[in-house]
Protein backbone atom coordinates (compact mmCIF):
# COMPACT_ATOMS: atom_id res chain seq x y z
CA UNK A 1 0.00 0.00 0.00
CA UNK A 2 1.59 2.75 -1.23
CA UNK A 3 0.76 6.29 1.00
CA UNK A 4 -0.79 9.16 -1.39
CA UNK A 5 -0.90 12.65 1.11
CA UNK A 6 -3.06 15.68 -0.61
CA UNK A 7 -2.04 17.35 2.34
CA UNK A 8 0.19 20.67 3.12
CA UNK A 9 1.18 19.54 6.36
CA UNK A 10 1.81 15.27 6.48
CA UNK A 11 4.79 14.74 8.82
CA UNK A 12 6.94 13.43 5.88
CA UNK A 13 5.65 14.40 2.47
CA UNK A 14 3.22 17.48 3.27
CA UNK A 15 3.26 19.68 0.46
CA UNK A 16 4.50 17.41 -2.52
CA UNK A 17 0.75 16.29 -3.82
CA UNK A 18 -1.52 18.82 -3.38
CA UNK A 19 -2.01 20.05 -6.72
CA UNK A 20 -3.77 16.46 -8.14
CA UNK A 21 -1.72 16.66 -11.39
CA UNK A 22 1.54 15.79 -9.21
CA UNK A 23 -1.04 13.13 -6.82
CA UNK A 24 -2.37 11.29 -9.76
CA UNK A 25 1.33 10.99 -11.61
CA UNK A 26 2.42 9.86 -8.20
CA UNK A 27 -0.34 7.42 -7.96
CA UNK A 28 1.23 6.29 -11.11
CA UNK A 29 4.62 6.16 -10.49
CA UNK A 30 3.72 4.09 -7.11
CA UNK A 31 1.81 1.36 -8.89
CA UNK A 32 4.32 1.15 -11.75
CA UNK A 33 6.68 0.40 -8.90
CA UNK A 34 4.43 -2.39 -7.37
CA UNK A 35 1.52 -0.60 -5.39
CA UNK A 36 -1.13 -2.67 -5.10
CA UNK A 37 -3.29 -0.36 -3.38
CA UNK A 38 -2.46 3.68 -2.63
CA UNK A 39 -4.26 4.67 0.07
CA UNK A 40 -5.19 8.37 -0.77
CA UNK A 41 -5.22 10.88 2.50
CA UNK A 42 -6.07 14.62 2.43
CA UNK A 43 -6.22 14.96 6.40
CA UNK A 44 -3.01 15.49 7.84
CA UNK A 45 -3.58 12.58 10.96
CA UNK A 46 0.02 13.13 12.71
CA UNK A 47 0.59 14.40 16.66
CA UNK A 48 -0.54 17.47 17.21
CA UNK A 49 -2.49 17.79 13.69
CA UNK A 50 -5.80 20.20 13.52
CA UNK A 51 -8.86 19.02 11.99
CA UNK A 52 -10.00 20.28 8.75
CA UNK A 53 -13.63 20.59 7.96
CA UNK A 54 -15.76 18.07 5.54
CA UNK A 55 -15.74 20.71 2.50
CA UNK A 56 -12.15 21.45 2.63
CA UNK A 57 -11.25 17.77 2.57
CA UNK A 58 -13.39 16.86 -0.39
CA UNK A 59 -12.02 19.82 -1.87
CA UNK A 60 -8.63 18.20 -1.85
CA UNK A 61 -10.11 14.20 -2.18
CA UNK A 62 -12.45 14.53 -5.35
CA UNK A 63 -9.90 15.78 -8.15
CA UNK A 64 -8.12 13.06 -7.62
CA UNK A 65 -10.55 10.20 -6.76
CA UNK A 66 -12.36 11.59 -9.75
CA UNK A 67 -9.09 10.53 -12.22
CA UNK A 68 -7.91 7.34 -9.72
CA UNK A 69 -6.88 4.56 -12.59
CA UNK A 70 -9.26 1.80 -10.84
CA UNK A 71 -8.45 -0.96 -13.21
CA UNK A 72 -4.71 -0.48 -12.29
CA UNK A 73 -4.97 -0.70 -8.84
CA UNK A 74 -7.46 -0.85 -5.47
CA UNK A 75 -8.25 3.14 -4.24
CA UNK A 76 -8.34 3.55 -0.27
CA UNK A 77 -9.42 6.41 1.15
CA UNK A 78 -7.78 7.60 4.82
CA UNK A 79 -10.52 9.16 6.53
CA UNK A 80 -12.79 9.02 9.43
CA UNK A 81 -15.17 11.63 8.63
CA UNK A 82 -19.02 9.49 7.47
CA UNK A 83 -20.18 12.17 4.49
CA UNK A 84 -16.45 11.84 3.49
CA UNK A 85 -16.40 8.06 3.52
CA UNK A 86 -19.35 7.95 1.29
CA UNK A 87 -18.64 9.72 -1.20
CA UNK A 88 -15.05 8.00 -1.60
CA UNK A 89 -17.30 4.76 -2.10
CA UNK A 90 -19.22 6.19 -4.58
CA UNK A 91 -16.35 7.42 -6.52
CA UNK A 92 -14.99 3.43 -6.41
CA UNK A 93 -12.82 3.29 -3.53
CA UNK A 94 -12.57 -0.17 -2.33
CA UNK A 95 -11.47 0.12 1.11
CA UNK A 96 -12.24 2.76 3.53
CA UNK A 97 -9.02 3.44 5.98
CA UNK A 98 -10.42 4.66 9.18
CA UNK A 99 -7.58 6.08 11.53
CA UNK A 100 -10.52 6.11 14.51
CA UNK A 101 -12.05 2.20 13.65
CA UNK A 102 -14.84 3.04 11.91
CA UNK A 103 -18.32 3.09 12.99
CA UNK A 104 -21.70 0.87 12.86
CA UNK A 105 -22.42 3.31 9.86
CA UNK A 106 -19.96 3.28 7.98
CA UNK A 107 -19.60 -0.97 7.98
CA UNK A 108 -23.44 -1.07 6.51
CA UNK A 109 -22.78 1.45 3.99
CA UNK A 110 -18.86 -0.44 3.37
CA UNK A 111 -21.04 -3.82 3.40
CA UNK A 112 -23.61 -2.06 0.68
CA UNK A 113 -20.56 -1.05 -1.58
CA UNK A 114 -19.23 -4.81 -1.05
CA UNK A 115 -15.86 -2.85 -0.31
CA UNK A 116 -13.71 -3.46 2.67
CA UNK A 117 -12.91 -1.39 6.03
CA UNK A 118 -9.55 -0.82 8.02
CA UNK A 119 -9.78 -0.27 11.42
CA UNK A 120 -6.70 1.47 13.33
CA UNK A 121 -6.34 1.43 16.36
CA UNK A 122 -5.98 5.09 17.92
CA UNK A 123 -6.34 6.69 22.03
CA UNK A 124 -7.96 9.63 20.57
CA UNK A 125 -7.98 12.33 18.30
CA UNK A 126 -4.48 13.41 17.03
CA UNK A 127 -4.51 16.29 19.07
CA UNK A 128 -4.42 14.51 21.97
CA UNK A 129 -3.60 11.16 21.26
CA UNK A 130 0.46 11.70 22.72
CA UNK A 131 -1.17 12.46 25.80
CA UNK A 132 -2.82 9.30 26.12
CA UNK A 133 -0.05 6.70 25.95
CA UNK A 134 -1.36 4.66 29.42
CA UNK A 135 -2.08 1.25 28.91
CA UNK A 136 -2.11 -1.72 31.24
CA UNK A 137 -0.82 -3.79 28.78
CA UNK A 138 -0.33 -2.03 25.42
CA UNK A 139 -0.53 -5.73 22.98
CA UNK A 140 -3.69 -7.21 25.41
CA UNK A 141 -5.78 -3.84 24.46
CA UNK A 142 -5.14 -2.80 21.27
CA UNK A 143 -5.95 -6.40 20.46
CA UNK A 144 -9.17 -6.10 22.19
CA UNK A 145 -10.43 -3.18 20.67
CA UNK A 146 -9.22 -4.22 17.36
CA UNK A 147 -11.32 -8.20 17.83
CA UNK A 148 -14.29 -5.79 18.80
CA UNK A 149 -14.03 -3.60 16.02
CA UNK A 150 -13.66 -6.58 13.34
CA UNK A 151 -16.68 -8.28 14.69
CA UNK A 152 -18.87 -5.63 14.58
CA UNK A 153 -17.48 -5.31 10.77
CA UNK A 154 -18.34 -8.81 10.08
CA UNK A 155 -21.73 -8.63 11.53
CA UNK A 156 -22.69 -5.86 9.09
CA UNK A 157 -21.65 -8.01 6.25
CA UNK A 158 -18.18 -6.39 5.47
CA UNK A 159 -16.50 -8.71 3.22
CA UNK A 160 -12.86 -7.35 3.77
CA UNK A 161 -11.79 -6.61 7.25
CA UNK A 162 -8.52 -5.31 7.69
CA UNK A 163 -7.19 -4.68 11.37
CA UNK A 164 -4.23 -2.12 11.94
CA UNK A 165 -2.97 -1.46 15.72
CA UNK A 166 -2.15 2.35 14.80
CA UNK A 167 1.80 2.51 15.60
CA UNK A 168 2.27 6.30 16.29
CA UNK A 169 -1.33 7.33 16.99
CA UNK A 170 -0.82 7.30 20.99
CA UNK A 171 2.09 4.88 21.84
CA UNK A 172 5.08 5.52 23.11
CA UNK A 173 8.88 3.75 21.44
CA UNK A 174 8.35 0.65 24.02
CA UNK A 175 4.49 0.77 22.70
CA UNK A 176 4.91 0.59 19.13
CA UNK A 177 7.71 -2.04 19.38
CA UNK A 178 5.74 -4.23 21.41
CA UNK A 179 3.00 -3.70 18.73
CA UNK A 180 5.46 -4.54 16.23
CA UNK A 181 6.97 -7.89 17.84
CA UNK A 182 2.61 -8.90 17.97
CA UNK A 183 2.30 -8.50 14.48
CA UNK A 184 1.59 -12.57 14.95
CA UNK A 185 -1.15 -12.13 16.64
CA UNK A 186 -2.74 -9.04 15.23
CA UNK A 187 -2.97 -11.17 12.38
CA UNK A 188 -5.31 -13.88 13.23
CA UNK A 189 -7.57 -11.04 13.06
CA UNK A 190 -10.42 -10.52 10.16
CA UNK A 191 -8.58 -10.34 6.90
CA UNK A 192 -5.55 -9.65 8.60
CA UNK A 193 -3.22 -6.55 9.70
CA UNK A 194 -2.22 -3.90 8.13
CA UNK A 195 1.08 -2.22 9.67
CA UNK A 196 2.23 1.64 9.14
CA UNK A 197 5.18 2.07 10.39
CA UNK A 198 7.22 4.19 7.44
CA UNK A 199 9.20 7.08 8.29
CA UNK A 200 7.91 7.31 11.67
CA UNK A 201 8.80 9.18 14.95
CA UNK A 202 9.63 5.67 16.63
CA UNK A 203 12.62 5.12 14.47
CA UNK A 204 13.58 8.86 15.14
CA UNK A 205 13.75 8.35 18.83
CA UNK A 206 15.96 4.78 18.32
CA UNK A 207 18.18 5.94 15.76
CA UNK A 208 18.45 10.00 16.05
CA UNK A 209 17.52 10.05 11.81
CA UNK A 210 15.00 12.80 10.74
CA UNK A 211 11.88 12.16 9.20
CA UNK A 212 13.52 12.47 5.04
CA UNK A 213 16.49 10.11 6.62
CA UNK A 214 14.49 7.09 7.66
CA UNK A 215 14.24 4.26 4.73
CA UNK A 216 16.42 1.86 6.66
CA UNK A 217 14.56 1.74 9.81
CA UNK A 218 11.11 1.74 7.63
CA UNK A 219 12.57 -1.28 5.45
CA UNK A 220 13.67 -2.93 8.88
CA UNK A 221 10.27 -2.69 10.19
CA UNK A 222 8.40 -3.91 6.36
CA UNK A 223 10.63 -6.98 6.04
CA UNK A 224 10.09 -7.69 10.22
CA UNK A 225 6.47 -7.05 10.21
CA UNK A 226 6.02 -9.34 6.89
CA UNK A 227 7.87 -11.98 8.23
CA UNK A 228 5.22 -11.97 11.07
CA UNK A 229 2.35 -11.97 8.76
CA UNK A 230 1.20 -8.73 8.24
CA UNK A 231 -0.61 -8.46 4.90
CA UNK A 232 -0.21 -5.20 4.06
CA UNK A 233 1.92 -2.83 4.52
CA UNK A 234 1.27 1.31 4.24
CA UNK A 235 4.54 2.78 3.09
CA UNK A 236 5.86 6.20 1.18
CA UNK A 237 8.55 4.47 -0.53
CA UNK A 238 6.96 1.50 -2.66
CA UNK A 239 9.77 0.99 -5.07
CA UNK A 240 12.60 0.35 -2.43
CA UNK A 241 10.24 -1.73 -0.08
CA UNK A 242 8.98 -4.00 -3.32
CA UNK A 243 12.49 -4.42 -4.03
CA UNK A 244 13.37 -5.47 -0.20
CA UNK A 245 10.78 -8.01 0.09
CA UNK A 246 11.75 -9.51 -3.46
CA UNK A 247 14.85 -10.08 -2.18
CA UNK A 248 13.86 -11.54 1.17
CA UNK A 249 11.39 -13.63 -0.10
CA UNK A 250 13.61 -15.04 -2.49
CA UNK A 251 16.45 -15.66 0.43
CA UNK A 252 14.17 -17.80 2.45
CA UNK A 253 14.78 -21.40 2.68
N1 LIG B 1 -0.59 6.34 9.61
C1 LIG B 1 -0.85 7.58 9.14
C2 LIG B 1 -2.04 7.86 8.47
N2 LIG B 1 -2.95 6.90 8.25
N3 LIG B 1 -3.63 4.65 8.46
C3 LIG B 1 -3.40 3.41 8.91
N4 LIG B 1 -4.30 2.44 8.69
N5 LIG B 1 -2.25 3.09 9.59
C4 LIG B 1 -1.29 4.02 9.85
O1 LIG B 1 -0.28 3.66 10.49
C5 LIG B 1 -1.50 5.35 9.40
C6 LIG B 1 -2.72 5.63 8.70
C7 LIG B 1 0.15 8.67 9.36
O2 LIG B 1 1.07 8.71 8.30
P1 LIG B 1 0.99 9.73 7.06
O3 LIG B 1 -0.26 9.54 6.27
O4 LIG B 1 2.22 9.63 6.26
O5 LIG B 1 1.02 11.16 7.74
P2 LIG B 1 -0.09 12.23 8.05
O6 LIG B 1 -1.10 11.64 8.94
O7 LIG B 1 0.68 13.35 8.72
O8 LIG B 1 -0.72 12.66 6.76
Amino acid sequence: MGVLNLTPDSFSDGGQYHVPEHALSRALEMIEQGAQIVDVGAESTRPGSTFISEEEELARLLPVLKHFPHERCILSVDTNKLRVQRVALECGAQLINDVMGGSDALFDMVAAHGAGVCVMHSSGSPEVMQLRTVYADVVEEVYAFLASRVERARAAGVPWVLCDPGLGFGKTLEQNLALMRATDRFAKLGDGVLIGASRKSWIGKLTGAPVQARLGGSLAAALQCARLGASVLRVHDVLETVQALAVEEALRL
